[in-house]
């Protein structure tokens, strides 16, 4: 089989390329290794910036999104027993996000690359990446007992952070920054209206709690939790009880509990590699880097730095130009970045540390406080949490 673009994972990052490149003209085969059902069932992402939604409305996957996101111009941030509200909209001079599940997002691309007639390949074992540093790379894969090989023009690496294509760039050839928290996020989803129609993120003594949501009959909660703990150790009735703990007297009194439907811890990492080209063979989304998911930013990097990568792959086949391809690392690396360096600050600021209980609480209490007296630190904050705009700094 040959097409032009190879590409790895059918995560938000490989489906939206996908996407993006079949509306310039550009054929796909996306190669996945779980089956289509595994990957809707992974519960992440929920808050996407209005740069994310604008791709998805470039290439018409936007109309359950409109009808059925929910349009947030604030947040909470809950602090010494109180909530403040950070007015993004006001501060940001009218911009907003939208709250809409990863696993939606998801579904609405798989379901219209299906309709297109696309090819997806779910359920590929041992997928591997060849020759990405000639003009001849290609993937193999086993399907059914059967080894297929794709021929391509370029890889692009859209496989997540434990993928194939990062492991196989030559030692040497790629640096990695790294920073793991020593605490997760123990997540639940819960068919239960919203304790609020925004979201909460808490800061208290007993660490860090977000009040997210899904839709107005569904919420996502989280606390933070040691690393050492197992998902099993939490009955619903513990992670009720603990999440009101972290609760103002009001938010505690209106919190409608239920059975969980999905229940998850998720270790709390920062991570970069660069570049983000091997020759012919490109990272993006997870695959490239992490961010802790307190800033709310992981899906909307991803959706960046793939449509820097459909506009660079397009400039070649176009305009028979290798500078998009050879701009592309940079240009991811830059939004990137900034959005480390934003979910490691929003992320030390929310969390307790063990190594800096006492002090290290009543510091954060007093940049809080500054946080929400200060308007231009305000602002900071929302214009952070908004994100940047497509084309920001060029
Ligand atoms: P994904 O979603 O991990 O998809 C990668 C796909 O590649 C497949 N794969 C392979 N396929 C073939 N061969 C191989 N060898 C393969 N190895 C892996 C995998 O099966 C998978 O289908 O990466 P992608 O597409 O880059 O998407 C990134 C996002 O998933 C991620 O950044 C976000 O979920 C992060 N995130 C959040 N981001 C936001 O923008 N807003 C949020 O509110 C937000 N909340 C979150 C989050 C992540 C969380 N967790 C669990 C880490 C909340 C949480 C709790
Ligand atoms: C979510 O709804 O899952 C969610 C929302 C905001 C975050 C992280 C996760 O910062």
């Amino acid at each position: 089989m040959r097409t032009q673009v190879a590409i790895i994972g059918a995560g938000p990052s490989g489906l939206l390329l996908g996407a993006l490149l079949h509306k310039a003209g550009i054929d796909t085969v996306i190669v996945e290794r779980q089956s289509g059902d595994y990957v809707l069932g992974r519960i992440r992402a929920g808050v996407l910036e209005q740069v994310t939604v604008d791709l998805l409305q470039e290439v018409g996957v936007d109309q359950r999104l409109h009808k059925e996101g929910l349009v947030h111009g604030g947040f909470e941030l809950l602090f010494a027993g109180k909530r403040h509200r950070i007015d993004m909209h006001q501060l940001t001079g009218g911009k907003q996000v939208v709250v809409y599940g990863q696993t939606e997002v998801t579904r609405d691309l798989m379901d219209d690359r299906a309709a297109k007639g696309l090819t997806t390949i779910y359920e590929a074992e041992n997928v591997q990446v060849h020759d990405f540093d000639s003009a001849n790379p290609s993937v193999t894969y086993t399907k059914d007992g059967q080894s297929h090989t794709l021929q391509c023009d370029f890889i692009a690496g859209c496989d997540g952070f434990h993928g194939v294509c990062r492991a196989s760039v030559p030692e040497g050839s790629i640096k990695e920054y790294e920073k793991v928290y020593p605490f997760g996020w123990l997540g639940v989803l819960a068919d239960v209206p919203p304790v609020s129609h925004e979201l909460i993120y808490a800061n208290t003594e007993r660490g860090f709690a977000l009040c997210s949501m899904r839709s107005a009959t569904r919420s996502r909660y989280y606390v933070q939790v040691p690393l050492t703990d197992k998902v099993e150790a939490w009955s619903d009735e513990r992670f009720w009880a603990d999440l009101k703990d972290h609760l103002d007297p009001e938010a505690r009194e209106s919190l409608v509990t239920g059975p969980s439907i999905e229940k998850s811890i998720a270790p709390l990492r920062s991570f970069v590699a660069e570049p983000m080209r091997f020759g012919r063979m490109f990272l993006a989304g997870d695959a490239a880097h992490i961010v802790p998911p307190t800033g709310a930013k992981g899906l909307n990097l991803a959706a960046t730095d793939v449509k820097y990568l459909s506009d660079a792959i397009t400039e070649y086949y176009g305009e028979k130009s290798p500078a998009g391809i050879d701009h592309y690392s940079q240009r991811c690396l830059r939004r990137i970045w900034r959005a480390e360096r934003f979910s490691w600050w929003f992320t030390s600021l929310m969390h307790q540390f063990p190594e800096t209980a006492g002090f290290g609480q009543k510091i954060q209490e007093a940049e809080l406080d500054y946080l929400i007296h200060s308007e231009s630190a305000s602002r900071a904050l929302a214009e952070n949490y908004v994100g940047l705009p497509l084309n920001f700094g060029e």
